[in-house]
C-alpha cells in the first residue's frame, strides 16, 4: 500500500492548535497526552506527538521514541494514581488495522484484576 497523506483537519491536530478543547495531562516539547474521550476503562489515556504523522507507518524515529518516553511516564503514572494492576498499550494504523483518528496516537489503558475493557 502507498502512505495516504497526512491530513492536517484530523481531530488531534485541531487539539495540538488548541482549536478543540481536551483533558490535558502532560506537555513536552515534542508530545501530548490527554484523557480519551471515550474511556474503554478508567484512567484511559493517549499520547501523540505534536509533529504530524498520520501512524506508525509514516512517524519519524524520533517521534516514535519522544511518544514511547512519554508513554512510559504516563503508564507509571496512570498506574500510580489509580492503583492498577497493570496497563495494556494499544495502537492502531490505518483502517484495517482499526485506525479511527489519523494522528498518530498511543493508548494507555490501565486493568485491574477481573475487571474487562469496555467495547
Ligand atoms: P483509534 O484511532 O482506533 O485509536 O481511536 C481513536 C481514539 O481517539 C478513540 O479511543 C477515541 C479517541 N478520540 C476520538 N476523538 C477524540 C477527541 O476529540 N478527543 C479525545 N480526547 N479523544 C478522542
Amino acid at each position: 500500500m502507498s502512505q495516504p497523506a497526512y491530513d492536517p483537519d484530523n481531530v488531534f491536530a485541531k487539539i495540538l492548535r488548541g482549536e478543540l478543547p481536551s483533558h490535558k495531562l502532560y506537555e513536552d516539547g515534542g508530545t501530548f497526552a490527554l484523557m480519551d474521550i471515550m474511556p474503554r476503562g478508567d484512567g484511559h489515556c493517549l499520547v501523540i506527538p505534536k509533529k504530524p504523522s498520520r501512524n506508525i507507518l509514516d512517524v519519524e524515529p524520533d517521534d516514535l521514541a519522544a511518544v514511547m518516553v512519554t508513554t512510559q511516564k504516563l503508564a507509571r503514572a496512570v498506574v500510580k494514581a489509580f492503583g492498577a494492576d497493570g496497563v495494556t498499550i494499544q495502537q492502531f494504523n490505518e483502517p484495517a488495522g482499526g485506525q479511527v483518528v489519523f494522528h498518530l496516537h498511543v493508548h494507555i489503558i490501565p486493568r485491574f484484576d477481573g475487571v474487562k475493557l469496555r467495547p
